[in-house]
């Protein structure tokens, strides 16, 4: 299996995290979707990383659905539920995660795409982005709780979903001190940190 992505992109490394936990073989296809020369577009017709290419197949995307393809290919780690309100519950975390990490991305894009032209800049669409980020990651927070994980008894893509997404967080956006704000967030973020999935998989 070869998967195309970056290194910044948190969406990729919830699949590299998946990869690793579940003991999966891959090649590492780095690509600058953001540079004119990319050809993503041979893969992946929206033109996004993470994009998963097998031998014999169509490339497969986005995320979401490159995680849970995985998840099928080895019992090692079962990180989906197969079935009702826990496997609803595991990916409504996963849609959370998500979205907090596509509302920062629109609000990065807002401020700092070079393309775009100051004067066309909007405060009002990065503040609306903002609140959906600083919104989620309090969801987070409430939604974890005293728990040791955010939902089940062992790790999930739950937790791999939000240790993304706060990892990325802290990399593109530093001044959001959500460790500050939400100790049980930081717990959870530095005892995902022990697992070799993540430390080696972090943001750069
Ligand atoms: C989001 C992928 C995405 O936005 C998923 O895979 O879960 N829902 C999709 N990827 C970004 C890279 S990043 O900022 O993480 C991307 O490829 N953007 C290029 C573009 O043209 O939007």
């Amino acid at each position: 299996m070869k998967l195309i992505g970056s290194t910044a992109s948190p969406y990729v490394r919830k699949v590299r995290v998946v990869m690793a936990e579940k003991r999966l073989d891959y090649q590492f296809i780095l690509e600058d979707v953001w540079s004119d020369e990319t050809t993503i577009g041979h893969s992946n017709p929206l033109g996004k990383v993470p994009c998963l290419v097998m031998e014999g197949s169509e490339a497969m995307f986005d995320s979401r659905v490159i995680v849970e393809y995985l998840d099928t290919l080895s019992p090692v780690g079962k990180l989906i539920p197969s079935q009702g309100r826990e496997r609803a519950e595991v990916k409504t975390w996963e849609a959370l995660a998500d979205g907090v990490m596509d509302a920062g991305i629109l609000w990065r894009m807002e401020a700092t795409w070079p393309k775009r032209a100051d004067g066309e800049r909007s405060q009002a669409w990065i503040d609306r982005q903002r609140a959906k980020v600083l919104g989620g990651i309090g969801a987070m927070s409430k939604g974890l709780g005293d728990k040791p994980f955010c939902s089940g008894i062992h790790l999930s893509l739950s937790d791999i979903a939000v240790g993304c997404a706060l990892g990325w967080v802290s990399f593109r956006f530093p001044q959001i001190d959500w460790r500050e704000e939400y100790p049980n967030l930081g717990r959870l973020h530095d005892k995902l940190l022990q697992r070799p999935s993540f430390a080696d998989t972090q943001p750069s």
